[in-house]
């Protein structure tokens, strides 16, 4: 029997850990990069905690274990499941659905099954592992389901849940055939968390319309309790990146990317290869600039790292196709021997390299077309303590509403908008690079990652008041 222990559970589809294979052959867990793990991973410690999450390879069984000072819980998703819970409801459905329809989500009801199949196993666990009146904080989109079965098998626990991705206005939500069961399994939380005040009223709102329930400005009145729906806007890991921007090898590395570049100015995106992330669109304005006579080979070039990212995933592969071929238009018509325009990375990197990479950044280019916050914009901001660059800024990213005043901002909508953002970027003196730069590092270094696991689990931790009478709402 598994022992019902913990007094801080965590749910989130993967586990905190990659495998890998150590230098002697031996296959290791390794924590994965990214400031969630280390965000949550000291909570985990000093709580006693548990991480309930898959660990990425389909049908594979595996019993309780421990790693890094953590108590994982590895839950099984066979590959059908993956199929259909993973890549089909969560990645093919919700995905594209709560980013503004940016593509035509799939509506299938082989896809919902597993869904509700996966998130029951999960909360199954959950209510198997947590302690007497735990504190349980559930992850994402792919498991939206669990805030209602847990507390159906465990009303003790108080529990949280975090919507990293954006929550669509209720007009794009109305067209989800399964709307009012993901809205009462959100509803199985004390509290919603999501990145922005905009998409918490959002989930207000359709509450209202929906469940005909009853509400005040942020908390929905559910099944004799209070519901709140507040935002904690994520961040990054401020720390970590100030460590790697001082190490030398990080610095060299730097020095050496722009060796390699020539004397040109370097703009740079990191984005996991995804058709929110605006990717065509950007490279779209950089390569008109060079048919305008903006730019000339040599003196500017766009480094675009495009980490793979759901590949099994149609919208994914046809998306890859598009940006290569359009790679190698733009090369092939504006490039010249030994002068490129568009170096393109299909590939994964490790935290130095990346950071090597913002340090080498004369602009950083973020243009998603919808983001629920977007790290990358906070990351470049976290490196530059040189108080050098330029950060281009979508709109639409979450990331937005914090860093507006320092950073150029676009419409990626809108080309000739967006090469006229690019050319200010380029053209920005030292002096408005560092004035922009210190008001975005302002917020960032105050508000980094662990202040966010903070915020949220203290408001999850506070005491509620009671649900108030019908006359007083
Ligand atoms: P993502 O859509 O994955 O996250 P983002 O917030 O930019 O987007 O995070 C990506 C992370 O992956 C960053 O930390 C970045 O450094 C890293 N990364 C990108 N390319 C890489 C590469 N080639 N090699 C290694 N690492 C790479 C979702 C939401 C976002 C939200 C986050 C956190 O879509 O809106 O900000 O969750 O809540």
């Amino acid at each position: 029997m598994v022992s019902r222990g913990s007094e801080f559970v965590v749910v989130a589809n993967r586990l905190p850990v990659d495998r890998s294979v150590g230098a002697d052959g031996v296959p290791a867990w390794r924590r994965s990069p990214g400031g969630l793990v280390s965000a949550i991973a000291p909570v985990m410690r000093r709580r006693n905690g548990t991480w309930i999450g898959w660990t990425g390879a389909p049908g594979e069984e595996l019993d309780p274990f421990e790693e890094d000072g953590m108590s994982l819980h590895p839950i099984a998703q066979s590959a059908e499941e993956v199929a259909l819970y993973y890549e089909g409801f969560s990645n093919a459905t919700l995905w594209p659905l709560y980013h503004d329809v940016v593509a035509p989500p799939v509506y299938d009801r082989a896809m919902w099954d597993a869904y509700v199949r996966v998130n029951r196993r999960f909360a199954e666990a959950a209510a198997k592992v947590a302690a007497d009146g735990a504190i349980v904080w559930v992850q994402d989109y792919q498991l939206q389901l669990v805030p209602a079965m847990l507390r159906a098998l465990r009303p003790d626990l108080r529990i949280g849940f975090f919507l990293h991705i954006p929550f669509p206005p209720v007009e794009l939500f109305w067209q989800l055939p399964w709307r009012r069961q993901i809205l009462e399994g959100l509803l199985g939380a004390d509290l919603v968390g999501f990145q922005l005040p905009g998409a918490a009223a959002n989930f207000v709102r359709l509450c209202r319309r929906l469940l005909d329930t009853r509400y005040s400005k942020q908390d929905v009145f559910w099944d004799d309790r209070v519901v709140r729906a507040r935002a904690f806007p994520i961040s990054v890991d401020v720390g970590e990146l100030n460590d790697l921007v001082g190490q030398p090898e990080v610095i060299e590395r730097a020095q050496e990317i722009r060796g390699d570049l020539g004397d040109a100015t370097v703009l740079l995106g990191v984005d996991r290869l995804d058709y929110t992330k605006g990717i065509t669109q950007r490279l779209q304005a950089f390569g008109e600039l060079f048919g305008d006579g903006h730019l000339k080979p040599g003196q500017a070039v766009f480094v675009q790292i495009a980490t793979p990212s759901r590949e099994r995933v149609e919208q994914y592969q046809l998306l890859r196709e598009e940006i290569e071929q359009q790679v190698g238009r733009i090369n092939g018509e504006y490039g010249e021997i030994g002068f490129p325009v568009i170096h393109y990375l299909h590939s994964s990197y490790d935290r130095s390299e990346l950071t090597a990479l913002y340090l080498a950044a004369d602009v950083m280019v973020v243009t998603p077309l919808r983001d629920g916050m977007n790290l990358v914009a906070k990351e470049y901001v976290a490196c530059r303590r040189d108080l050098r660059g330029a950060l281009v800024l979508s709109e639409f990213a979450g990331a937005a509403a914090e860093l507006k005043r320092g950073a150029f901002q676009v419409n990626p909508y809108d080309i000739d908008g967006l090469k006229g953002t690019l050319l200010a970027a380029l053209g920005a003196e030292p002096a408005e690079q560092a004035r922009r730069m210190r008001s975005m590092r302002r917020r960032v270094i105050e508000h980094d990652v662990d202040r966010w696991a903070q915020d949220f689990l203290s408001e999850l931790e506070r005491p509620v008041r009671s649900v108030p009478s019908p006359v007083s709402v």
